[in-house]
């Protein structure tokens, strides 16, 4: 990560100049895809679905390709109708502008990765960190608390250079969304004074039904839920006298239950909450088993992001995530628990 990534004005400088690419862009009528990570979260659909509304408001085809439907309990966000589901069908099609949206390396778009590449030209919008310069047409802001942020910024810039409305009640949802997710509810230590001020400004000026969002995004929960949780729950484990809490879930656990991987949802973060726990770890077996996907919460000066690197994967310096190929879960079990009690004494 760049020291200048740090700096305000040249993220405000990154933020006019995207903009401004995308303004002129968008009057050619072009073609645009507009690609969230996979295992879409509510910041990578609410900030793809709201770029999506904005560049066709300014002229643009715009397609917001998922590698997955949405999660159920994405299912109430605006717009998430229109998500275009990745086939095979479509690998060869060429999009005039390709945008990833909450992630900055293409392997993270798994099967859209070509269809991603194929495209005349590319723009990126992020806050995670990557260990590569910023190029062109990359707007990527660790110290923005989400990519519905920087979405909200660009908009801006947007709304200013074409000199009509662009924001509205479905865009105010979606960022909104995905701003209270990323922060968890602006109470994260990554929650900005900007994040606030945008969330005052939505509110003010839209139609937005804050209860109805939180009871959406994180009271709403199911029986299945709660069985899955405490099956998870009941099996975890500590390592480094306490320190480390884990837990791994054989996919039989999972079907017992008849639990999808979004009943896992922030069970990591939960984990991590209990007294005496600077590192939680979930790992899980993916649906077919060919792959452990692992999430990690630190509270402590192990760096997630640099740990998750380790095996491939990539995220925040407390929330991160990767995926394992060609081991049992119990081999990855004993590695990444290894890792993390290497990493903690390290820093500590
Ligand atoms: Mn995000």
């Amino acid at each position: 990560m760049s020291s200048l990534n740090h700096d305000q004005d040249l993220v405000a400088k990154n933020i006019s100049q995207l903009a401004g690419y995308l303004f002129d862009l968008s009057r050619k009528k072009p073609s645009v895809g507009i690609f969230p990570h996979a295992r879409a979260d509510a910041d990578a659909l609410g900030a793809a679905l709201s770029l999506a509304i904005a560049l066709r408001a300014l002229g643009a085809e715009v397609e917001v390709i998922a590698e997955e439907k949405a999660a159920p309990s994405l299912q109430f966000l605006p717009q998430v109708q229109s998500i275009v589901l990745y086939s095979n069908a479509m690998a060869l099609k060429q999009f005039d502008l390709a945008v990833a949206v909450d992630l900055n390396t293409p392997d993270r778009l798994e099967k859209r990765e070509r269809l991603f590449l194929n495209a005349s030209r590319h723009a990126i919008v992020d806050h995670h960190v990557r260990d590569q310069e910023q190029g062109e047409n990359e707007l990527i802001y660790t110290g923005s608390s989400s990519t519905c942020e920087l979405m909200f910024q660009l908009i801006s810039v947007l709304e200013t250079l074409s000199a009509r409305k662009i924001f509205n009640d479905d865009i105010a949802v979606l960022l909104i969304s995905g701003m209270m997710t990323d922060t968890g509810r602006f109470s994260y230590s990554n929650t900005t004074p900007l994040a606030l001020r945008q969330m005052a400004r939505l509110i003010e000026d839209f139609n937005v039904d804050l209860a109805f969002l939180t009871h959406e995004l994180f009271e709403r929960t199911t029986v299945t839920q709660l069985q899955i949780r405490g099956d998870v729950l009941a099996s975890i484990k500590l390592a480094a006298g306490g320190r480390i809490l884990y837990a791994s879930v054989p996919r039989e656990m999972m079907n017992k239950r008849k639990a999808t991987d979004d009943h896992l949802d922030y069970l990591s973060s939960d984990m991590r909450e209990a007294d005496g726990v600077d590192v939680s770890i979930l790992l899980r077996e993916s649906p077919d088993r060919s792959e452990i996907h692992g999430s990690v919460r630190s509270n402590s000066c192990l760096n997630a992001a640099e740990f998750a690197q380790v095996f491939g994967g990539g995220g925040h310096v407390r929330a991160s995530g990767f995926t394992i190929a060609g081991m049992s879960l119990a081999e990855a079990e004993a590695e990444v628990v290894a890792q993390a009690e290497k990493m903690l004494e390290q820093c500590s």
